[in-house]
């Protein structure tokens, strides 16, 4: 079976379906009635019958017209990937607010699909008149969606104007989001570094709703940690857009760990599909760290092998298990230098009369000790290097960095 195919089968074993029979039609492009071909769609009834499957999901995505045409012919339910990932998600869906996110991606699938639904309705029904009163059911129905999916929309920019404002008074510290293909080991990660309790399941989307927590790194070193929804190839559009609380968390953080399945054998097509939705949300190009994760299954060969490849293909990265003795070690140093780099320690003298620049380090910045003097305060403080330039340009305040290497003077 092919690595979609199987992927898809984990889908619907996620959803709770069983997978009795698969079928594969290589086109070059999809028949506009069926989306397959009518040879191929007639062999399709017929497997199913044999089978007695009742329902059948497609790989594909299909226009509301094909769902329709394709459910008529075989007699059953058909679902495409789009709906499969939808249905998981409310499955899974804990939060009130990722509730709200999975009905209005629901919902915003189903508006353009109402008249295939509505058509069983009456069918059902006993063949009540499909045109008349039924269009006029259409309409109530789709104004009573949007009025749904309006009320929604409001929840949820709510919900997210809340979680700014908590947000905010958490501004001054290092943060990182985990990024990922679904099931790449992201909670797992988290919860062996933060030594919290997070669910971690051998099962697609385990994970919904972003948390996050404080990770210790040593030697004084602190970073917030979120854990976010995982990516899936083809992951639906309104999906993403509509999981606001991960794109806030990707946009607001210092840092992107991007947590790799290096034991999947495609895992080199997911970090392709990850990037893609990163792409599709204006997060490309964000500073990024790669996490090359279950290397305990790779045998020492592979292991290697990887090393070598991940050396010559890829940015910043380490290797990672959190199975292993000591496996998440490489990552934990990663973590310290980029933010010794982006959060630098550094020494500030401000004048005893400049108190809003020393309320601005308690807020914005990282205070770890403090000297009184009469005429000056002298802090040390941990700083994202943006403050620290700013900083720099006032006159009345001395910075001295302590943390990075002392500048190479012409004098030796
Ligand atoms: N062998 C091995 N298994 C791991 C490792 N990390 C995670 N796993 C397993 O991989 C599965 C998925 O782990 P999760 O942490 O739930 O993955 P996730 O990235 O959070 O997945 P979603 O929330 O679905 O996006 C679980 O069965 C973990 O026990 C690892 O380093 N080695
Ligand atoms: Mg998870």
């Amino acid at each position: 079976m092919d690595e979609h195919l199987e992927e898809l089968a984990r889908l619907a074993d996620t959803a709770g379906a069983e997978v009795v029979g698969t079928l594969v039609q290589r086109l070059a492009s999809p028949h506009p009635a069926l989306y397959i071909g009518r040879g191929k769609a007639e062999q399709l009834k017929q497997l199913c019958t044999e089978l007695s499957a009742s329902l059948v999901v497609f790989d594909e995505d299909l226009t509301p017209a094909q769902g329709a045409a394709l459910e008529k012919k075989l007699g059953l339910r058909v679902m495409d990937r789009t709906e499969l990932i939808l249905d998981i998600f409310a499955l899974r869906a804990r939060t009130a607010e990722a509730r709200f996110q999975v009905e209005l991606a629901q919902l915003e699938y189903m508006r353009p699909r109402l008249k295939r639904m509505w058509t069983h309705l009456s069918r059902t029904q006993g063949g009540i008149g499909t045109r008349g009163p039924g269009e006029t059911q259409l309409e109530t129905d789709r104004r009573m969606i949007d009025r749904r999916i309006s009320r929604l929309r409001r929840e949820l920019k709510h919900i997210s104007r809340a979680r700014g404002t908590r947000r905010k008074a958490r501004s001054s510290e290092f943060r990182v989001a985990l990024v990922g293909y679904t099931n790449a080991g992201k909670s797992s990660i988290l919860k062996a570094l933060s030594g919290s309790d997070l669910f971690v399941e051998d099962r697609l989307f385990a994970t919904l709703d972003s948390a996050t927590r404080a990770v210790d790194l040593d030697d004084g070193y602190r970073a917030l940690l979120t854990d976010t929804v995982g990516f899936i190839r083809k992951l639906p559009h309104g999906l993403v857009a509509s999981f606001q609380a991960t794109l806030e968390e990707i946009a607001e953080a210092d840092l992107l760990l991007h947590v790799i399945d290096a034991s999947s054998p495609s895992w080199d097509h997911q970090v392709e599909a990850v990037e893609e939705v990163l792409h599709e949300i204006g997060a490309a190009g964000h500073p990024t760290l790669l996490a090359f994760n279950k290397v305990d299954q790779l045998t020492h060969g592979e292991e290697e092998a990887l090393r070598l490849r991940a050396a010559d293909l890829f940015g910043p990265h380490v290797l990672s298990s959190v199975r292993e003795q000591g496996g998440l070690e490489a990552l934990r140093s990663a973590l310290r230098t980029r933010i010794k780099a982006e959060h630098p320690t550094v020494e500030l003298e401000i004048p005893v009369t400049d108190g809003s620049t020393l309320a601005q380090a308690y807020r914005e910045a990282e205070v770890l000790s403090r000297t009184d003097g009469d005429v000056r305060v002298r802090i040390r403080v941990r700083a994202p290097q943006a403050l620290i330039g700013a900083w720099e340009r006032q006159p009345a305040i001395a910075v001295r960095q302590l943390d990075s290497e002392p500048p190479i003077s012409p004098e030796g």
